[in-house]
């Protein structure tokens, strides 16, 4: 059962609902983004922040990946990055003598929403063995006692190095590092539970794990089809782009189980029209399919643009691509039935968006966490991929592949070397580079630590940042991994739900945000990130740090491996806490595409990585060519009386930080527990709208998980679909269901049914 949270968190079962809405953004966005600014940091702290976010001078803003304009605007950010802004930048503070009043058996009955609302922690916190409470310790202190405890491991690899998307390049490496010469590689993160099966798929076809398009090249193209992505709530600034995308003429396929507002309409709130008019229309054609028929309406569209000899790019397909014939036989069986079965539409919407492909020159796909969470994600994408290569839509203006990532530095984490599996070329330029011999054997992903916790053969948990236990699946078998460590350690800028499963000792261990000023020995620091496009630029923190006992990430990095490995370590690690330009000078040596770093990123914009595919239509894959791809199609099969949920994001939040109870183009408020079902579904099921339902999951192996106590809503999304949020459906994700290959937990396609209940709070 779900323990009603104390009178004074506030209740998350009491949902109201009224009608979604039809258009995203306009004046009620900024008048929410003022609200939350003023709210957590007050009227001048507010308008400062706000106004250094995404500035050439100022900071990257916390919130998503999506890249900067080349001349950003005055106000270059949206509702939801002002909100992550306010988050980060309140006034509010957690302090030792918060800690004392509240035991860590309390803390855990306390929902997610209550503990991020308790402001920024100020001071490192030990949790020793057996105590009820966390207390201040020193940071000399706390770097001794996790070295005793990395140095009492059998094997480095019963360590784990978690790390969260909002780490900057230089503590990535930095982190990366660490874990490499302590002896390991086992750093998951947030990218195993996110874009991992984007990553495989594009590596698999193209040579290069990254999307291969820039924002210019939205603005060339004829079609975007934006498939399984939510943007007007996780990537509002997406939408200027697709405004200025249709304005030079292109058109838009929105491939969706949900009518999301953002995707219909925009009034973007830069522009007189936007504020004051109707705004602008986006989807030309919605296709609301169901979920996890993407595969399948691919393949279909492939057939059909192969049984037009000339809609194929025979010219690209015989100089650039392999297994075309192999690809081309599998598709060419793809049936009609079939497909309609998966897809849920009807025939008339597929040949509405053969129509619109064939008349396109150029082709972009732009995608998210619709694609990527399912078993079959990998083999989907890769016919995204096929799709774009029939076509030649691959290095070439205005087409391309466009996934659209999450966390503002989630891959630049990556490009750093935050992956479990290494390439020999990396282990190899760090070997070069600081005369050790990295650890060659596979790490663990996010899935595989839990179950090695599990399984008692890791018993160190180390975080950059994050909130492990409430973002991974299976939310009781995570928890008790977690318990089982001997040490968790998490270097956080909020609470968390983190913070309350620990394993036998804990610490918490603050740092300064993205927003902060951070000086060092050598001066006011600044730090690098990558966003979704492969751009590289600066970010500088300009306010004041919450408190004067902050570490940046950087230096908690160099601060342990000094004690964990001595300060006569091969690593300069004293220098490179003390002036980041040698922590980039090191980069720029290690990592390809960052000679000239420091230079280069000192250019108004910053640069490029650079993208062979997109570049030089050069696929640096096995075979030297970009691959076809001929998998089997497949999609979820739901047993008669089920229902195919998808875990996802309401408005209102980032990943597990709450930012508020208002999802507010869906038309829900005050609450969380709500289950948005298709009137006729819920209706066959006997569930009026308002009626309350407790979900279980169904999993293959005749196991069952249930979340009790969600308000039924009648809503207009696919049929045989329902959604509900994340993370308080984790409890529904088994551990074990994952998507093929990637290994990503696949919360976008489980089988549940749903049962009356009653509110929990009742
Ligand atoms: N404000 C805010 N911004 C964020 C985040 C946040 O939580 N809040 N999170 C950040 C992170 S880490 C990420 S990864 C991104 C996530 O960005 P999104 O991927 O947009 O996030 P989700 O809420 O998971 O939405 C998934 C979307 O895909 C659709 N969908 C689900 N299953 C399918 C399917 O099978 N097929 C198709 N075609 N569509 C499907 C859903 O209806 C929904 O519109 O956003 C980033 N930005
Ligand atoms: N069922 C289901 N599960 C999912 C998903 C889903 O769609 N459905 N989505 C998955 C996805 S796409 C992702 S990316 C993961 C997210 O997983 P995580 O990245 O682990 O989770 P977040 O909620 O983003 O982490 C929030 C915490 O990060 C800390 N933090 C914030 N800023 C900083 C900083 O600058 N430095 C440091 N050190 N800490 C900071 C704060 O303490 C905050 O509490 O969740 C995944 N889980
Ligand atoms: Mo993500």
């Amino acid at each position: 059962m779900v323990r009603k949270p104390p009178a004074d968190d506030p209740a998350q079962d009491a949902p109201e609902v009224s009608a979604p809405r039809h258009a995203a953004a306009g004046l009620p966005a900024i008048a929410h983004s003022v609200r939350h600014a003023r709210r957590q940091m007050g009227v001048a702290r507010g308008t400062r922040a706000l106004l250094r976010v995404n500035q050439p001078d100022g900071f990257d803003c916390p919130g998503c990946a999506w890249p900067e304009p080349d001349t950003p605007h005055v106000a270059e950010f949206c509702e939801n990055g002002a909100k992550a802004v306010a988050e980060e930048a309140t006034l509010r503070r957690v302090t030792p003598a918060f800690f004392a009043e509240h035991p860590v058996a309390e803390l855990a009955g306390r929902s997610g929403y209550w503990l991020g609302q308790q402001g920024r922690l100020t001071h490192p916190m030990y949790l020793p063995e057996g105590a009820d409470r966390y207390e201040p310790i020193g940071w000399d202190e706390a770097f001794g006692l996790i070295a005793q405890e990395l140095r009492a491991l059998d094997s480095p690899d019963e360590a784990v190095f978690y790390t969260s998307g909002r780490t900057s390049n230089e503590a990535a490496f930095l982190y990366q590092l660490f874990a490499r010469r302590f002896g390991t590689n086992n750093l998951p993160d947030c990218s195993n539970m996110c874009h991992e099966s984007s990553g495989s798929a594009l590596t698999e076809t193209l040579g290069v794990g990254k999307g291969s398009v820039h924002l210019k090249d939205l603005y060339r193209a004829d079609l975007i089809i934006v498939a399984g992505q939510n943007p007007g709530t996780n990537h509002p600034r997406m939408l200027s782009a697709l405004e200025k995308a249709k304005a030079a003429g292109a058109r838009i396929i929105t491939v969706n189980p949900l009518p999301e507002a953002g995707m219909e309409r925009f009034r973007n709130p830069q522009t007189a029209r936007g504020l004051a008019g109707p705004g602008t229309p986006l989807t030309d054609l919605f296709l609301q399919i169901r979920l996890g028929g993407d595969q399948a309406l691919f393949r279909l569209l492939n057939k059909l643009i192969l049984e037009r000899p000339d809609a194929v790019d025979t010219d690209f397909v015989r100089e650039h691509t392999h297994g075309f014939e192999e690809f081309a036989a599998a598709a060419r069986s793809a049936d009609w039935a079939e497909t309609l079965r998966a897809t849920g539409l009807d025939r008339e919407s597929v040949e509405r968006a053969l129509a619109m492909v064939l008349q396109a020159r150029s082709v972009i796909v732009c995608w998210a966490m619709g694609l990527t969470q399912h078993k079959h994600s990998v083999p989907t994408i890769k016919e995204v991929v096929n799709f774009l290569l029939l076509r030649g839509n691959i290095g070439r203006p205005g087409a391309g592949v466009c996934p659209v990532r999450g966390h503002s530095n989630v891959q630049g984490d990556r490009t750093m070397g935050i992956v479990e599996r290494p390439t020999p070329a990396l282990l190899s330029a760090l070997e070069r580079e600081f005369g050790f011999e990295p650890p060659r054997r596979h790490g663990l992903d996010v899935v595989n630590s839990i179950r090695a916790l599990r399984d008692g053969a890791v018993k160190v948990f180390f975080a950059m940042g994050g909130n492990f236990v409430a973002a991974s699946p299976d939310t009781a078998v995570t928890e008790a991994a977690m318990r089982r460590a001997r040490l968790t350690v998490h270097v956080s800028t909020k609470l968390n739900r983190s913070h309350c499963v620990t394993g036998t000792r804990a610490l918490i261990l603050p740092t300064l945000g993205r927003t902060e000023r951070d000086v060092r020995a050598a001066g006011e620091q600044f730090v690098t990130v990558e966003d979704s496009m492969g751009v590289v630029h600066a970010s500088r923190g300009r306010l004041r740090p919450a408190s004067d006992q902050l570490l940046s990430e950087p230096a908690i990095v160099c601060r342990l491996a000094r004690r964990v490995l001595g300060d006569d370590d091969v690593v300069p690690w004293a220098g490179f806490e003390r002036d980041y330009r040698t922590i980039r000078a090191s980069i720029a040596r290690v990592i390809p595409g960052f000679e000239g770093f420091e230079v280069r990123v000192g250019l108004p914009g910053g640069f490029t990585l650079p993208h062979a595919p997109r570049d030089a239509r050069r696929f640096p894959t096995a075979t030297g060519k970009a691959n076809f791809s001929a998998d089997p199609v497949s999609h979820p099969v739901v047993p008669e009386g089920r229902l195919l949920l998808q875990t996802l994001r309401s408005h209102d939040q980032y990943n597990t930080t709450i930012y508020g109870l208002d999802d507010r183009y869906r038309g829900i408020t005050g609450g969380r527990r709500v289950v948005l079902v298709h009137p006729d579904d819920a209706r066959a099921l006997g569930l009026a709208d308002g009626a309350y339902a407790d979900i279980t999951s169904e999993w293959t192996d005749g196991s069952e998980r249930t979340a009790p106590g969600f308000r039924v809503v009648h809503y207009p999304t696919a049929r045989g679909c329902a959604a509900a949020y994340y993370p308080e459906t984790n409890v529904l994700v088994p551990l074990d269901a994952t998507a093929d290959v990637s290994n990503t937990p696949a919360g976008k396609s489980l089988v549940i049914r749903l049962t009356p209940g009653t509110s929990t709070g009742e």
